[in-house]
């Protein structure tokens, strides 16, 4: 079979389901936020990447039907989290272009909330700063028909897409997560530092919150601290798992 039939086979199949990565609060260490990863691991083979399938789902017009169905999984499993006694935190799901350019984006999302009764201030969107990009006016609608209805927008990978800086005011977003690629030299590289420096300044003066993402050593986060971003996410602080592993952490710390 090629890769889009297996695709299609791995939907039929129900072969896909969500990871969590939690992110933190820098200052207190308490888990902050969780957000769901999509996994796909066909029945004859390895895991297959999300940045592999994405695009394919896009292409054959499947995105719209696998994002709704992580945007209600999710919903549906911070409930779980909730049951079990862990606190109320929001859950972030990752949006594609494609999914957010459709007409009915919106109506969706707000159907996914009726239907799985999550308060809307529970659900973040994160959406890139390329898709952000794609076409302005546009965006600024969009995002500001998300806001009316109370979920949140974070701008996702910052620093690596051709943001134009000053459509960035324009954007009622609330978060930026800087990219992974300024934190990993950190330590090495001054030129990286001063970038991650520089979106958090940028961020804050905008009234914006930020997010480390890819920590993946204790003087990373050090740095991050210092630099006072609220929230920090990466394999030094967890891993993606499935929400049973996550539980288990938030049973422990009870
Ligand atoms: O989890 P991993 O590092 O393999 O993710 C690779 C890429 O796939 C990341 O850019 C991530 O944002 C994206 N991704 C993961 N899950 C989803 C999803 O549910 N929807 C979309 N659109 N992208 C996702
Ligand atoms: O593009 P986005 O930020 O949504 O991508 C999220 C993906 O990044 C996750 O699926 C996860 O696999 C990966 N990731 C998360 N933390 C780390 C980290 O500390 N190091 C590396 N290399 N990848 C990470
Ligand atoms: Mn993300
Ligand atoms: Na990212």
């Amino acid at each position: 079979l090629n890769f889009e039939s297996r695709l299609l086979r791995g939907l039929e199949n129900r072969e896909f389901h969500l990871h969590y990565q939690p992110k933190f609060s820098v200052r207190t260490g308490q888990i902050s936020g969780m957000e769901a990863l999509l996994r796909w691991t066909p029945e004859d083979g390895p895991p297959v990447s999300p940045a592999k399938f994405i695009p394919i789902l896009e292409e054959i017009g499947m995105i719209e039907t696998v994002g709704t169905w992580v945007l209600s999984q999710a919903c549906r499993d911070l409930h779980a989290w909730m049951a079990s006694g862990c606190p109320a935190i929001p859950v972030a799901v990752n949006i594609s272009g494609a999914q957010m350019k459709k007409k009915d984006f919106v109506d969706t999302v707000a159907g996914v909330l009726r239907e799985t009764l999550i308060e809307p201030e529970l659900l973040e969107l994160e959406l890139t700063e390329s898709i952000l990009m794609h076409n302005v006016d546009e965006t600024v609608r969009t995002l500001k028909q998300l806001t009316r209805l109370g979920v949140s927008v974070s701008i996702d990978d910052f620093g690596t897409g051709y943001s134009s800086l000053s459509y960035l005011k324009n954007f009622p977003v609330k978060k930026l997560k800087i990219d992974s690629s300024f934190i990993r030299n950190i330590g090495k590289d001054k030129g990286d530092e001063a970038i991650a420096k520089s979106i958090v300044d940028l961020a804050k003066h905008l009234g914006m919150s930020v997010v480390a993402e890819g920590i993946e050593t204790l003087e990373q986060l050090d740095f991050v601290r210092r630099l006072q971003c609220e929230e920090a996410q990466g394999f030094h602080l967890g891993k993606p798992a499935p929400l049973e592993q996550l539980l288990s952490i938030c049973r422990e710390v009870k």
